[in-house]
């Protein structure tokens, strides 16, 4: 399947400079005005596209009109060095945005800053709105502080497009689940989220679909299941990633539990095309589960991840995580019937291709990995 090409478009990505947004900003750099709304609390400059010659100049301190709480130090990158030329004034009147590359516009704020977002999507077609807090521990710990971000700025966004009458494409989890009472999970099972960030997903996902329905909105949400790839880093990051960094460092390899649980693991390179499909279908005012299909368990993912770098690090098991859901696994029959989308990358190729691209002492491997992804998404 080749995703839509979606061109000459004016298209805002909250958290465009995160895991998943970042790519989303990539794919769509070549052919649009991309904007992207970040407040830098996980995301980093380094993974936006590259400055071309033109406007390409010497660093600059990046501006920030964020308002709102930072994240804690614990869940932020390292400072990210901006390769961007600071606007005196831009496309969109303002002073204290950032041109990294030619098409796209960083605007250094929060989504729950009504003025950041107000100006970072005025006059925009499409709004891709992957900004949240995914820590599922954290959500646990501060609900309140989650709620703000994945279900009150959020719905500022879905207001925004209201205001702009733009199509808006929403990041919801298959958090919504909690403990599935079927397997493969299909969109109609049963919601029944195990935690604020699933409880808060699913009330973002709810009003996204009854957007479509009151407003007239075309709105589309995506279930994205366990998503891996490069620049999935930090803390809260996910398994695939632990893995690589313990398999690299020659450290046991931690398996919560006795590891028989399963995931279905999606690359981003695939919930990239989902979102591009989204973009443009007419199957609106809906959800769709974003997955492979396909369910591994964490054992076999170890393996996995140890075959692939070629370590000789140990597996150890250590306690089961505390609500720990046992099976996920997506139905992909509506995704594939409706949206057209099909998962493209199988686990193993993804993880190999993972451990090649990603070499995290190294910055300039990793804008060489950049640059050739950047190239590969501007020929499809
Ligand atoms: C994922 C998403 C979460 C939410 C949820 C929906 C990530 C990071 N989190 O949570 O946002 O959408 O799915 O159901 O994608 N594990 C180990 N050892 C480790 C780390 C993890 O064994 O060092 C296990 C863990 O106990 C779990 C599995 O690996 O059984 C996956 O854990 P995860 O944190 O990557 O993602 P998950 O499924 O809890």
């Amino acid at each position: 399947m080749t995703s839509p090409a979606i061109r000459d478009s004016t298209v805002l990505v909250t958290g465009g400079a995160g895991f998943i947004g970042s790519h989303l900003v990539g794919a769509l750099a070549p052919h649009n005005e991309v904007r992207v709304l970040d407040n830098f609390s996980t995301g980093s400059r380094e993974y936006l596209p590259p400055v071309s010659a033109s406007v390409s100049g010497p660093a600059s301190a990046p501006t920030s009109t964020s308002t709102s709480p930072s994240e804690s130090a614990s869940e932020s990158e390292p400072p990210a060095t901006s390769t961007g030329t600071t606007d005196s004034t831009d496309s969109m009147g303002s002073t204290d945005s950032t041109t990294i590359h030619d098409n796209v516009t960083v605007i250094d704020g929060d989504i729950g800053d009504p003025m950041a977002l107000q100006r970072a999507a005025r006059g925009v077609d499409l709004i891709f709105h992957q900004a949240a807090l995914v820590s599922v521990s954290r959500s646990v710990d501060a609900p309140r502080r989650s709620n703000e971000t994945n279900l009150d700025a959020s719905l500022l966004v879905l207001e925004q497009a209201r205001q702009e009458d733009a199509r808006v494409v929403v990041a919801s989890s298959a958090a919504v689940y909690g403990h599935p009472d079927e397997l493969p999970i299909s969109e109609t099972a049963s919601t029944d989220p195990n935690s604020p960030y699933g409880i808060q997903k699913l009330a973002l996902d709810q009003y996204t679909r009854r957007y479509a329905e009151l407003y007239d909105l075309p709105t589309v949400a995506l279930r994205y299941f366990n998503a891996y790839g490069p620049r999935q880093q930090g803390p809260y990051s996910g398994v695939i990633s632990t893995f690589l960094d313990q398999a690299r460092a020659d450290d046991p390899i931690t398996i919560d539990g006795d590891g028989e649980q399963t995931r279905d693991f999606i690359h981003v390179s695939d919930i990239v095309r989902a979102n591009l499909q989204a973009a443009t279908t007419d199957a609106v005012g809906t959800a769709y589960n974003i997955g492979t299909g396909e369910r591994t368990s964490i054992r076999e993912l170890a393996e996995l991840v140890r075959d692939a770098v070629g370590s000789t690090a140990p597996i150890v098991h250590r306690e089961p995580r505390p609500g720990d859901i046992r099976h996920s696994g997506a139905d992909i029959t509506k995704a594939r019937r409706e949206l057209e989308f099909e998962a493209q990358v199988g686990l193993e190729s993804g993880i190999r291709t993972l451990v090649q691209e990603t070499d995290r002492s190294a910055t300039s491997s990793q804008r060489a990995a950049m640059a050739a992804q950047h190239e590969q998404y501007s020929q499809e």
